[in-house]
């Protein structure tokens, strides 16, 4: 609890996979919520969730839904964004949204804390959650960046099915028990649910998140690439990104490599400089074979880095693998934590 002010809260993709991390997160009282709007679409509308040990009724979200309303946690899809965080903003609400719809705007600050909390103060009503496989690389980077300067990343990703919404998890737990049980495998959500063709997921690699766009990218891959020199407001740093979902519930996992501008610089200055960063865990000792894995990371709200090792050709080169929950530090925690600082440094 930062001060005694009572803020009062909506929550807009209430019954989704984030919204319902949002609400845990804020039960743990990061700030004191006076009230609580839980809001969906008509279809959940009606149904009950129990906040603070009080059952609070959904309701249909509106452009009427935000008077009153303080802090609005958007993570409904781009298309309810664009339609209701306007909406929202002329109510007086501020704005904290998990979608790209804003995030590349540069109006809008696209904000880690760990990394640049101090983007928040030149918000004007919106401030964007950037995208899950973003947070948890630039989280583990910055005291890298801030340490020996950063001239290259290098990133491959192996996503969790979670990221994909409540529906892409029910894919997976079906397909896997169709494969064992002899029968044909049902996609029809993976690898994108707005795109033409769909694949099976369980037992199986997709190279394709989110829709292809016409340089060859997908879309996913250009938002790590884009918000990456956003929020480490490093505009000509060469970024690349292949980004693949696996058969895993839980936990996004990263293999990054990198380039400092410093040379000469050890696996062990790396090791400690990120030891010291802030929300990060290094677990990394092949002799015990310790090292993050996904179902190690889930629940946790920090980012977790192992597998520390220096290029064999590069002096400036290092690879790092970093795993996450992405939907704790890459959606629902870092936006409780967004409306924490802004709680704590009188923006709101
Ligand atoms: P989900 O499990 O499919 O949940 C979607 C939520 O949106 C549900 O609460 C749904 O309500 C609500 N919704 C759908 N249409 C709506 C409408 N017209 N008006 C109001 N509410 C509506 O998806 P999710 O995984 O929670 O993700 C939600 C969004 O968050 C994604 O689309 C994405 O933009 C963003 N996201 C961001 C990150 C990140 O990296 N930061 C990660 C994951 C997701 P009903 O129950 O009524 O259907
Ligand atoms: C993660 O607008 C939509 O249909 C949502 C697509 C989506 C996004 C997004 O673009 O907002 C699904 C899952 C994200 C994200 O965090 O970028």
């Amino acid at each position: 609890m930062t001060n005694d002010k009572q803020y009062n809260v909506a929550v807009v993709g209430a019954t989704g996979a984030v919204g319902q991390k949002i609400i845990q997160y804020l039960e743990e009282k990061p700030f004191q919520v006076n009230n609580i709007k839980l809001l969906s679409s008509k279809r959940s509308a009606g149904t009950t969730i129990t906040f603070n040990n009080k059952e609070i009724t959904v309701e249909e979200a509106t452009a009427d839904s935000f008077n009153d309303i303080d802090i609005a946690f958007f993570s409904a899809g781009g298309a309810v964004t664009e339609r209701f965080a306007p909406e929202a903003v002329k109510s007086g609400a501020i704005v904290i949204d998990n979608t790209s719809a804003f995030r590349m705007d540069e109006n809008v600050p696209l904000v880690v804390p760990e990394v640049n909390e101090s983007d928040l103060k030149n918000h004007q009503g919106i401030i964007a959650n950037p995208n899950c496989s973003t947070i948890q690389m630039v989280a583990a980077l910055k005291p890298i960046q801030d340490a020996y300067g950063l001239q290259r990343i290098i990133v491959s990703t192996y996503q969790a099915v979670s990221g994909a919404g409540l529906d892409a998890q029910n894919e997976l737990t079906n397909q896997t028990k169709q494969y064992l049980n002899d029968e044909e495998m049902t996609a029809e959500i993976l690898p994108a649910g707005s795109d033409k063709k769909h694949y099976p997921i369980a037992f199986n690699a997709l190279p394709q998140i989110d829709v292809f766009t016409d340089n060859g990218y997908t879309k996913e891959e250009l938002k790590m690439i884009n918000e990456t020199k956003k929020i480490m407001h490093e505009p000509e740093l060469p970024v690349a990104a292949t980004c693949v979902r696996l058969p895993v519930f839980t936990s996004h996992s990263e293999s990054v490599y990198i380039e400092t501008k410093e040379s000469n610089v050890t696996v062990e200055e790396i090791r400690k400089t990120l030891a010291n960063g802030s929300g990060i865990i290094v677990e990394d000792d092949p002799s015990t074979q310790t090292y993050p894995t996904p179902l190690s990371a889930a629940d946790k709200k920090e980012v977790f880095v192992g597998r520390i090792r220096k290029d064999l050709d590069n002096n400036n080169g290092f690879h790092l693998w970093i795993v996450s929950d992405n939907l704790v530090k890459g959606a629902a925690w870092n936006t409780v934590q967004i409306a924490q600082a802004l709680v704590k440094n009188e923006l709101v």
